[in-house]
């Protein structure tokens, strides 16, 4: 293990200096040239009223770099959140591959992980509904893996020849401009409507993994099969997954809406939060791993990226974790230049004939290209692979090394022969046997396009079916085109048909009769699989980084809240003192309380629980503040956690919240409202702050 790669993950050596720590008074403003800056507050000018003189390098170097600061956004997941951290591997996994990171157990590779949102500008809101890139750089001993995958294990379309049409389909419209990061518009159904292949997806898609509460809750997967490949050159083919410890929990979408006005950077505050504070975020890696025997025998083909491999065929194995530990010195220098690429393996790793996969393997590098603006990307520190780079490609764009001598060729003698092939120690292809005709064709079991998009639903819980009814419905309401709306709903209908029914009933037509997929196949049929619902993983009953309100004002409880707020930031969660305005409050018992944030800013949206203490007089003003009354509404249509101590419970009443569920039964996330309290409370409080929602108390309207 190199020194490099132990605890928690280090800066990259050669980066400029943090300023605040090495300021000293000789160290002089300079231009990029060095030369020390006499006057940085006025241009030269032709005198005081003068005009600037053309002579003026300072002002002219100063203000070309900035009119240069900008370079391209990505064609898509151009708006991401990044961190450092290290995978570790639970064991020696030679036998499978002899790809370096799972050579040894225990042994950590450094990792940087980018996480995004496809369709969005760089400047869009996080909480769009999209799928979520979940890309990792392995700066592995034998030079840089990418698996560049998303939160979603299957994609939209089967061939790369069909993702600029996609791509088109679902960003602005080329007229307007509009929407921004929303796939609720007529181009993406249209374009969805007719390619039968983007169902399975679209469930996904219109399910909550596509809201996230945030990139350290939510899966990751490598989409395509990928080979596995051991020193005896043997292969097998693997699927990735990533299981987050902190389990997998989404945002409701009114929510998501909500979010995306009061703090667009959710997603990406969250994750920094968390790093800040020391709860890293961690994930699982799975592998399914299976041969060529056990795929020939499957009812689909392996290399169709909008199919799964369903666990009851091929469970998952654990072989590592994924650790994120530091956050990025700087987010131009790291996250935006990160360039990752489906075609960067390493020994052990190597890829199917998946033609989505095959047409990524040529993307990635030549985005670059004009993204990055040369071919010597690869040397920016954050793409540099932690071992050496040898070889004869020179020159270009922003070349930033010192190639010496004369020699840039192979074979070379004047060079002694350097550097040399590594022969079978190197990246060696698998030798896959390949046959057959130039064709513009597919095989056969890509012509089937529902089964697993009713598996999918089958598995789905009532709250989460009830979800996919309410997005459909809601973003086919925003498309303008009735015959599009139409045909979406007709493809639904060999999904299943009571989801057809229901999104129907929403958008006021009668159920058409179903659309048949392009060369229909008789469906093979799936038992239900329930890892498909995120309620299978719920989490490891942490509450750290979740986020809770403790509502305050002139005499409140001062000494319950104090003891809730320790008892919570013991447990890691971030509780916050909300108030009428800044300032001190006068609380029961003589004690101020400092308010954290007020009111005007502290939006529901942003709180994952709500604490009402008790205080008669404090209850008293509470219930007549509007925004207080509407907060505690909101938490409680988000199915959030309330605790209520003591008089606490009035407010609630004031607020026409209901105690008990649709059935009759008691609203176990209603703590407090039993009368319990104490110790008893405040661990249902945290048991139930774990476990994010409770979605049996959502109606349809709500209630409240
Ligand atoms: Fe990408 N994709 N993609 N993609 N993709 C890019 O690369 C592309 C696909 C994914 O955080 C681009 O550097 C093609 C599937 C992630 O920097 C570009 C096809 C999956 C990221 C590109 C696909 C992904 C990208 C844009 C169809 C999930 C962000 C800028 C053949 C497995 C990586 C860039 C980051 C980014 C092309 C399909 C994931 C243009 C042609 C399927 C997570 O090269």
């Amino acid at each position: 293990m190199s020194s490099k790669t132990t605890g928690k993950s280090k800066a990259p050596e050669g980066g400029a200096p943090d300023r605040a720590a090495e300021c000293a008074p000789d160290q002089f403003l300079t231009t990029d040239q060095g030369v020390p800056i006499g006057d940085n507050q006025n241009s030269l000018k032709a005198g005081l009223r003068g005009p600037t003189a053309l002579e003026d390098f300072i002002m002219r170097e100063k203000i070309t770099h900035f009119d240069h600061e900008r370079i391209p956004e990505r064609v898509v997941h151009a708006r991401g959140s990044a961190a450092h951290g290290y995978f570790e591997s639970y064991q020696d996994l030679s036998a499978l591959t002899r790809a370096a990171p799972f050579a040894a157990s225990g042994k950590r590779t450094p990792v940087f992980v980018r996480f995004s949102t496809v369709a969005g500008e760089r400047g869009s809101a996080d909480t769009a509904r999209d799928p979520r890139g979940f890309a990792v750089k392995f700066y592995t001993d034998e030079g840089n893996w990418d698996l560049v995958g998303n939160n979603i294990p299957v994609f939209f379309i089967q061939d790369a020849i069909k993702f600029p049409d996609l791509i088109h389909a679902v960003k602005p419209q080329q007229n307007d401009g509009m929407p921004q990061a929303a796939s609720a518009h007529d181009t993406f159904w249209d374009f969805a409507s007719l390619s039968p292949e983007t169902t399975h997806m679209l469930m996904w898609q219109m399910s909550d993994r596509a809201i996230p509460r945030s990139f350290r809750m939510m899966q990751g997967f490598g989409v395509h099969t990928f080979r596995l490949v051991n020193a005896a050159g043997e292969a097998r083919f693997c699927k990735f997954h990533w299981t987050p410890l902190a389990g997998t929990h989404s945002l409701l979408w009114d929510e998501a809406v909500k979010l995306a006005g009061a703090d667009a950077d959710f997603h990406r505050r969250d994750l920094w939060q968390a790093i800040e504070a020391g709860a890293f975020p961690e994930w699982e890696l799975g592998l399914q791993v299976f041969n060529d025997k056990q795929a020939a025998k499957m009812p689909f083909d392996i290399l169709d990226p909008t199919k799964i491999v369903p666990q009851e065929m091929v469970p998952l194995t654990p072989v590592g974790r994924l650790v994120l530990d530091r956050n990025p010195d700087n987010f131009f220098a790291e996250t935006e230049q990160v360039a990752y690429c489906a075609a960067h393996v390493v020994p052990g790793i190597d890829f199917s004939d998946d033609p989505l996969l095959q047409g990524r393997i040529f993307s990635y590098l030549d985005t670059q290209l004009s993204r990055l603006g040369g071919p010597n990307f690869h040397q920016l520190p954050i793409n540099a692979p932690h071992v050496p780079v040898r070889n004869d490609q020179r020159d270009g764009m922003h070349q930033q090394s010192v190639p010496r001598g004369a020699v840039a060729y192979d074979p070379n003698s004047l060079g002694g022969g350097c550097p040399f092939q590594a022969g079978a120690a190197g990246f060696n292809s698998f030798p896959e046997a390949v046959s057959g005709s130039f064709v513009r064709a597919k095989p056969q079991l890509f012509a089937e396009h529902y089964a697993q998009a009713t598996l999918f639903w089958n598995s789905q819980t009532p709250a989460e079916q009830r979800h996919i009814v309410a997005a459909f419905r809601f973003e086919l309401t925003k498309v303008d085109s009735v015959a599009v709306r139409q045909r979406v709903v007709a493809r639904l209908v060999n999904v299943d048909a009571g989801l057809a029914a229901a999104v129907a009933d929403g958008l006021g037509f009668a159920v058409p009769e179903p659309l048949p997929g392009d060369d229909p196949q008789p469906a093979p049929q799936y038992a239900v699989s329930p890892s498909l619902s995120q309620t299978s993983m719920p989490g490891n009953g942490s509450i750290a980084t979740l986020r809770v309100a403790l509502l305050v004002d002139d005499g409140v409880d001062g000494e319950l809240t104090e003891k809730l707020r320790a008892a919570l930031k013991a447990d890691g969660a971030v509780a916050q003192l909300v108030g009428r305005k800044l300032g001190l409050v006068e609380a029961a018992g003589g004690i101020e309380l400092a308010v954290d944030i007020s009111l005007d800013v502290a939006a529901p949206s942003t709180f994952d629980a709500v604490a009402i203490q008790g205080g008669a007089e404090f209850v008293a003003l509470l219930a007549r503040n509007g925004r207080v009354l509407e907060f505690v509404k909101e938490q409680y249509r988000h199915c959030k956690p309330i605790l209520v101590q003591g008089e606490g419970l009035s407010l609630l009443e004031k607020a026409g919240i209901p105690l008990n569920l649709a059935d009759g039964t008691p609203d176990s996330f209603l703590i407090g409202a039993d009368g319990s309290h104490g110790q008893a409370a405040l661990n249902a409080f945290k048991t139930a702050l774990a476990q994010h929602k409770l979605l049996a108390r959502e109606t349809d309207p709500p209630r409240v």
